[in-house]
């Protein structure tokens, strides 16, 4: 009998737990052969809608799922018992006229409780991928309460921003979503984030060669990529579901399964200082490769004067809003 995964979402009720979960216990995303413990994690208020999503979970008869457990947000501990895959998706939403600051103040304390709950409950070599916005400082603070768990298992997500750039330079050249490679998202998950095209890949060719219309990628495709949250949030009135919960999953199958040679997964990591001038001590988003069982930031990346420009003001983003939350930074 193979021991289960156990697997924590919180907000599991909401819209993207809702996309994820039915995913993660189908066998997805761990194999067909390996059984799932989900715990699901709400607020109080939302337990209720929690109980129908488990009841659907129950109607799917996943051979996979080896079991449920509920808890609300006030006993998080009991809710990440365990657990050795844990993806922090309940949030506050930003509202309309509300500033990037303020939601940090608001969705910072959350992340203090959830780093010291998961440090106290969860497996030892927990992975944690962190959903809710602003994702890479919400990560910071949580790892930051969880000292014991190591940092290498931390990761804010950028792979929804990774998959966007990859279908829009897919649709500019004409080519299918396998033809495009190693495109790396630096920085914040954020309309400053920079979405690489000058070390992307097409059809094993630099990107640049194949898109010559270098107007384009500098201009429509990087805004395009930056704000295509807000674009979602217009045409559909709401925000982004079903292709945020996809990338959680991404991020989680990035880090489990080798990255084919010649291409990069995309994650928001903690830098140690060492790497392209990026200095120590944010969640920043990088080009990363996983052997499975460890991963690394991929070297060798060429940086121009334009991409540095655009990394060095994202990462001058991060910066600020780590200040933001210096007090709950211990
Ligand atoms: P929803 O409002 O549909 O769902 C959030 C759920 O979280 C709700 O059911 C709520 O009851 C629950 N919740 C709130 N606080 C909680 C807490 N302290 N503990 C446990 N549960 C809690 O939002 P949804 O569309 O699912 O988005 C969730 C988060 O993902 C938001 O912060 C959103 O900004 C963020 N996103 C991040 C993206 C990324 O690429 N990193 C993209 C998509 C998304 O915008």
């Amino acid at each position: 009998m193979t021991a289960p995964i156990h697997v924590a979402v919180t907000g599991a009720a909401g819209q993207i737990g809702y996309a994820a979960i039915f995913r993660l216990a189908s066998g997805e995303i761990f194999g067909p052969d390996q059984p799932v413990v989900l715990h699901l994690i709400e607020l109080p208020q939302a337990m209720g809608a929690l109980d129908g999503v488990h009841m659907e979970l129950d109607d799917c008869a996943f051979p996979t799922l080896a079991g449920v457990v509920k808890s609300d947000s006030d006993h998080l501990e009991d809710g990440f018992a365990g657990c050795h895959w844990v993806l922090l998706v309940g949030s506050i939403p930003r509202k309309a006229g509300m500033e990037r600051a303020d939601l940090i103040r608001i969705n910072g304390p959350i992340f203090t409780q959830t780093g010291k709950a998961i440090q106290a409950a969860a497996d030892k070599n927990v992975r944690v991928v962190v959903v809710g916005n602003p994702c890479n400082t919400n990560c910071l603070i949580a790892m930051s309460h969880a000292p014991n768990v190591p940092r290498e298992n931390w990761f804010a997500m950028t792979r929804l921003d990774q998959n966007r750039a990859v279908a829009q330079l897919a649709n500019k050249a004409g080519v299918a979503i396998k033809d495009v490679g190693n495109v790396a998202i630096w920085g914040n998950h954020s309309a400053t984030q920079f979405p690489d095209f000058l070390n992307a890949k097409i059809n094993g060719k630099a990107a640049t060669s194949v898109i010559t219309d270098s107007a384009w990628l500098k201009s429509d495709f990087v805004s395009t990529v930056q704000q295509r949250g807000a674009a979602v949030i217009k045409a559909r009135g709401a925000s982004s579901a079903a292709s945020a919960a996809n990338a959680a999953l991404d991020t989680v199958k990035g880090v489990i399964r080798p990255t084919p040679a010649g291409t990069c997964v995309s994650a928001a990591v903690y830098t140690d200082g060492s790497q392209y001038g990026i200095p120590e001590g944010i969640v920043c988003g990088l080009p990363l490769s996983s052997d499975g069982k460890t991963w690394k930031v991929l070297p060798g990346y060429e940086i121009d004067d334009y991409s540095r420009g655009m990394i060095d003001a994202s990462v001058k983003e991060l910066l600020q809003e780590r200040d933001t939350v210096k007090d709950l930074l211990p």
